[in-house]
């Protein structure tokens, strides 16, 4: 059961949608990760649907500059979503002085300041972590399933869900969109091994290519996989150079790879290892047709790659529903994206200082885009090794410094919050910081030497306190 407090703000906000006079643009503000482009796909479709005037934008934080310049654009309506819950009172400030009619925010992260007369749609207003739930493409979509009644939604709220990493485990709304979208035949549940999510790669790819957990020494490593698939006796082609899919292996030949992937990890010395925590609920699209697209994994991380690499408004529309020739440009991303991983992990294993609870990812001196933060903490901190870590990964953005972080649930209990060490930070070391307290990000100015201890220091004194 969602809150129904929740539907019912998400009801007055879409009416506030329905209310912009056609002739009035409305203004959407979105975050550049898989939630917030996939979030911003759903508003897309959604205003589309209705006929109205509008204009996409999306940042990767909510700095003065881009909270200026989005309330600046003329319109009769203004929309944020998947960002603005910390920062109320430097929207209010400018919504003020721009004399900015009305805005809306649909968001998921924790809540900072009063909203007065914003109108904020955030599941936290109600008791519900949005940490775990309620992704902002899962608000979104909901919110364009109702009122044009239109089942894709369903897919849409799923791929930002994924990319939030709420669907293994899913709560309130998203429990609610997933029902709908099985429901509606618009996705599938399939439970199998990690090693057999990805569905469309070549299998000696497609096994490693396991970043949740992620596991050192084997996640993104071809060569580990082409000589595991050999010692299964498994063919790598099915013959005329088209390599063999996940869908193409007998269930004889999937237990014997499995046998080879398990051996072969347990040699790693990851010594506690669950098989419960090497099952997941994969989330099939039965109407894609696209091999990239029928997951939601796949599709996720394709919204993912647009922004990491720029380009967003790809992702956007991709998201939003839009085919063709859009997804020819997504493949090239996507294997992109793959490659860059790869090279920017192998990095991480050169970089980083476990000290206590915590893994220091300092990779400011390399060439890592800061893009890409967000994606190698989450990866760090579903490792088989470092998931019980809290796990910080800092960056170079040209003058300023990204800081990426990722706690375990069990860190949280104790008293840890990311959220509120990420904004001490930004206050201390100058900048912006925030987001939920299993997962937060700041962009801070300046670092006096003081920036790595202070977060050590930081965790510590939360979980001691
Ligand atoms: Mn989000």
């Amino acid at each position: 059961m969602a809150s129904t407090g929740l539907l019912k703000d998400l009801k007055a906000a879409g009416e506030k949608i329905l209310d912009v006079p056609d002739d009035e643009y409305i203004a959407v503000l979105t975050h550049y990760d898989a939630d917030g482009l996939s979030a911003g796909g759903a508003l897309l479709r959604l205003l589309e649907g209705l006929g109205k005037k509008y204009i996409i934008r999306s940042v990767t934080d909510l700095s003065e500059d881009n909270v200026k310049s989005f309330l600046r654009v003329d319109a009769g309506l203004h929309i944020i979503t998947d960002l603005g819950s910390g920062e109320l009172d430097k929207i209010k400030m400018f919504k003020e002085s721009y004399n900015v009619r009305e805005v809306v925010i649909l968001d998921h992260h924790k809540v900072g300041g009063d909203p007065e007369d914003i109108f904020l749609v955030n599941p936290e207003l109600y008791g519900v972590d949005g940490g775990s739930a309620d992704c902002a493409a899962v608000l979104s979509s909901y919110m364009g399933y109702e009122l044009l009644d239109d089942p894709y939604f369903t897919e849409i709220g799923l791929v930002g869900a994924t990319g939030d990493m709420q669907v293994y485990d899913p709560k309130d709304l998203t429990h609610k969109i997933l029902e709908e979208a099985i429901r509606q035949k618009m996705a599938e549940k399939i439970r199998d091994f990690i090693f057999f999510q990805n569905r469309s790669l070549p299998i000696f790819k497609a096994i490693t290519w396991t970043y949740v957990p992620y596991i050192p020494g084997f996640s993104g490593r071809d060569d580990i996989g082409l000589r595991l698939v050999k010692k299964a006796g498994i063919e790598v082609e099915k013959g005329s150079g088209v390599y063999k899919t996940v869908d193409d292996l007998s269930d004889y030949e999937k237990n014997r790879l499995l046998e080879e992937i398990l051996h072969y990890i347990l040699g790693l010395g990851v010594d506690d290892l669950k098989p419960r925590d090497l099952m997941i609920d994969i989330i099939m699209f039965p109407k894609e047709d696209h091999y990239l697209l029928r997951y939601s994994l796949d599709f996720s991380n394709l919204v993912s790659a647009a922004g990491r690499l720029g380009r967003d408004s790809l992702g956007i529309i991709v998201a939003s529903g839009v085919r063709g020739d859009y997804v020819k440009e997504v493949e090239e991303i996507y294997e992109e994206r793959r490659k860059l991983l790869g090279k920017y992990l192998s990095y991480v294993e050169n970089n980083k200082k476990v000290i206590d609870d915590i893994v220091l990812v300092d990779l400011r001196d390399t060439d890592v885009s800061p893009r890409f933060g967000g994606t190698i903490s989450t990866i760090l901190s579903k490792s088989l090794v470092y998931s019980d870590k809290v796990v910080f990964v800092l960056l170079r953005n040209v003058e300023k410094i990204k800081i990426s972080a990722r706690a375990p649930k069990s860190l949280v209990d104790r008293g840890l919050n990311l959220s509120e060490i990420m904004r001490d930070v930004a206050e201390r070391f100058g900048g912006n910081g925030g987001g939920h307290n299993v997962a937060a990000g700041a962009s801070i100015l300046r670092d006096d030497g003081t920036l790595l201890n202070y977060l050590v220091e930081s965790v510590r004194s939360a979980i001691s306190s």
